[in-house]
C-alpha cells in the first residue's frame, strides 16, 4: 500500500509542513489566502495551499516576460534536451507522482500512472518535435525571389486545465510550447493545485541544474478570477483551456475580445455504436471501461451506447453482468475498478442527472446512489449507474461528471450515425463492428461528426500521438501530437529578391 507522506516527502510539496510557495515566491508576503485540499479517497486534508491574488498574477506575467527574452534565443533542439531532461525526472518520479494523482484526484493508481506516461510520452514527442519545426518553400512567380515561411516563438502561453486530468493535460501544452519556445503559465483546477505544485518543483529543478529561469516554467494558483485575468490579459496571446464548455465559453469569448488565440478542449458526449456485426468480447471491456473509467471523469468518458436492435438485449444482459462484478473504493488498492468523483459537489450533480433522467423518463437498467459507511467516508463514491434513455432527453444532451451511462437503440447504421452526432458536443466516438462498409461509412464524411472517430475501441484512452480534441461544443482546439504544434507558434511568410530589378507580384507596372 501507498504511504502518502512519504509521497509528499519524495515530491518536496510541503515546505514548513504547510502552505507552500514557489521559487517564484508568489503568495509570500501578499494578501493570499490559503485553502485545504482534502483527498476524496478517505476525507483527510492533505495540505494547505495558498492562492494568488490579482498582485501576484501581474507579478507572473513580468516574471514569464523576462524569461521569454532568452528561451526564445535558445535553439530550438537546445529547448528539446531540456524536455527530454523533464521526461527523465518523469520517469525518476513516476510512482510517486502517480500515486499523488490518485490521491488528490481519486483515479485509479493504474491510471494515475498511465496519466504520468502520458506526460513522459509527450515529453518524447516534443524531443523529437524540436528538430521538426518545418515551414515550408514556395516557388515565386517573380524571378531571382525566394519564398519560405517560417515559425517563430509566440510568447506567454496561458494554461488553464481541469481535475480530471491534473497533470497529464498541462504536460501537453507544455512540453510542445517549450519546443516551440513559449514560456507557459499555468493555472491547475483549484481542486489539484498539490499535483500541480510536484509538477513544478520537477520542472524547476530540471530548469536550474540548466541555468534556466525558473520564469520558463510560471505556476499561478488561484480561482475563477486568475483565469478570467489571464483570458483578458494581451500579454498572453494563447490560452489553451481544458475544461467544462461553461468555462469554454467563457474563456473563449474573452480571448476572441481581444484576437488572441485560444485553444479549447471541452466537454464531450461520447456515444459507442454497437452494431449486430460487432464483436462482443471487445465491445464489452471497451464500454465499461469507457463509462466508468475515471469514475466517469474523462472529457473522452462513454455516455451513451448506440446498440443494434438485433443485439440489444444481448448486450444489455452481458453489460448489467459485467456492472454487478465491478468493485468500487479506495482507488490506491489495485484490486479496485471505480474510485470516488473529485467531491461532495460531483456527487450532488450525479444525483441530480439520476434524478432528471428519471423524470425525463428515462428507465433505470443498473441503479446508481451514494456509498456510505466503511471506507467511503469521504462521502464522494457512488454506484456507476445505466439507464434506457432516448437521445433527445435534455439530460442525454448534457455532459454529467459522473459514471452514467445512457443506452439507446437503432435499426440502420445511417440513424445511429445520426444518433451519435445529434448532441452539442463532439468530442470522441467509436462503432464496434466487425463490418468494413459500416465501419468505412462510421469514419467517412458522412460519418462520424467528432475530433476523434474509432473503430473497435471504446472513446476514452487515446494516445498523445494523435491531435486530440473535438468539435461543435468540445471547442474546436487540438492539443498533444500530429501538428498540434503550429498552434503555438507564430507563422512568418518571407520573400527575398536577390536581383536588381524591383518586379511587382500581379504583373502591376509601376515606373517612376
Ligand atoms: C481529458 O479527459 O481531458 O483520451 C483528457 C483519454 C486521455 C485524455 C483525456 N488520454 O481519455
Amino acid at each position: 500500500s501507498i504511504n502518502i507522506t512519504s509521497v509528499l516527502e519524495e515530491l518536496h510539496i510541503l515546505e514548513n509542513n504547510e502552505a507552500w510557495s514557489t521559487g517564484q515566491n508568489w503568495g509570500a508576503g501578499t494578501n493570499a489566502s490559503s485553502k485545504t485540499i482534502f483527498s476524496p479517497v478517505d476525507g483527510k486534508a492533505i495540505a494547505n495551499v495558498l492562492f494568488a491574488t490579482r498582485d501576484d498574477f501581474d507579478q507572473v506575467i513580468k516574471t514569464a516576460q523576462s524569461a521569454f527574452e532568452s528561451w526564445r534565443l535558445l535553439p530550438a533542439p537546445k529547448r528539446g534536451e531540456i524536455v527530454r531532461q523533464l521526461g527523465e525526472e518523469l520517469r525518476v518520479k513516476k510512482k510517486a507522482l502517480g500515486a499523488l494523482v490518485s490521491y488528490e484526484m481519486g483515479k485509479s493508481l493504474q491510471e494515475g500512472l498511465g496519466e504520468v506516461q502520458e506526460m513522459i510520452d509527450i515529453c518524447d514527442f516534443a524531443v523529437g518535435l524540436s528538430r521538426q519545426l518545418y515551414g515550408l518553400t514556395m516557388h515565386s512567380e517573380r524571378s531571382r525571389h525566394r519564398m519560405y515561411e517560417q515559425y517563430h516563438p509566440l510568447g506567454l502561453v496561458g494554461i488553464i486545465s481541469a481535475f480530471n486530468f491534473p497533470v497529464a493535460v498541462w504536460s501537453w501544452n507544455a512540453a510542445l510550447a517549450w519546443v516551440c519556445g513559449d514560456v507557459c503559465i499555468w493555472k491547475p483546477s483549484e481542486k489539484t493545485p498539490l499535483t500541480a505544485i510536484a509538477c513544478q518543483k520537477i520542472a524547476a529543478k530540471v530548469l536550474a541544474a540548466n541555468g534556466i529561469d525558473e520564469g520558463v516554467s510560471c505556476l499561478i494558483i488561484g480561482d475563477r478570477e486568475i483565469g478570467e485575468l489571464m483570458a483578458n490579459d494581451e500579454r498572453v496571446p494563447l490560452i489553451s483551456a481544458t475544461g467544462s464548455t461553461r468555462m469554454g465559453k467563457a474563456v473563449g469569448a474573452a480571448v476572441g475580445q481581444r484576437l488572441g488565440r485560444s485553444l479549447l478542449e471541452l466537454g464531450g458526449n461520447n456515444a459507442i455504436i454497437i452494431s449486430e456485426h460487432a464483436d462482443l468480447n471487445i465491445a464489452l471491456p471497451g464500454v465499461v471501461f469507457g463509462a466508468v473509467g475515471t469514475a466517469g471523469q474523462r472529457c473522452t468518458t462513454t455516455r451513451r451506447l448506440i446498440i443494434h436492435e438485433s443485439a440489444y438485449e444481448e448486450f444489455k444482459t452481458k453489460l448489467s453482468a459485467a456492472y454487478a462484478q465491478l468493485r468500487i473504493g479506495d482507488p490506491l488498492d489495485e484490486l479496485n475498478h471505480v474510485g470516488p468523483l473529485i467531491d461532495k459537489d460531483a456527487v450532488q450533480q450525479y444525483q441530480n442527472a439520476i434524478a432528471k433522467a428519471k423524470e425525463q423518463g428515462a428507465k433505470i437498467l443498473v441503479e446508481g446512489g451514494v456509498l456510505e459507511g466503511d471506507g467511503f467516508e469521504s462521502g464522494c463514491y457512488v454506484k456507476p449507474a445505466i439507464f434506457e434513455a432516448e437521445n433527445h432527453f435534455e439530460i442525454v444532451q448534457h455532459e454529467t461528471f459522473a459514471p452514467i451511462l445512457y443506452i439507446m437503440k437503432y435499426k440502420t447504421i445511417e440513424d445511429a450515425i445520426a444518433l451519435q452526432n445529434g448532441v452539442p458536443q463532439g468530442l470522441s466516438s467509436s462503432i464496434m463492428t466487425t463490418n468494413l462498409r459500416e465501419a468505412e461509412k462510421f469514419l467517412s464524411h458522412a460519418g462520424s461528426d467528432c475530433g476523434i472517430a474509432n473503430v473497435n475501441i471504446g472513446t476514452s484512452g487515446a494516445e498523445i500521438g494523435g491531435a486530440f480534441g473535438g468539435e461543435k461544443e468540445t471547442g474546436g482546439g487540438r492539443e498533444s501530437g500530429s501538428d498540434a504544434w503550429k498552434v503555438y507558434m507564430r507563422r512568418q511568410t518571407n520573400t527575398i529578391n536577390y536581383g536588381a530589378d524591383l518586379p511587382l507580384a500581379q504583373g502591376i507596372k509601376f515606373d517612376l
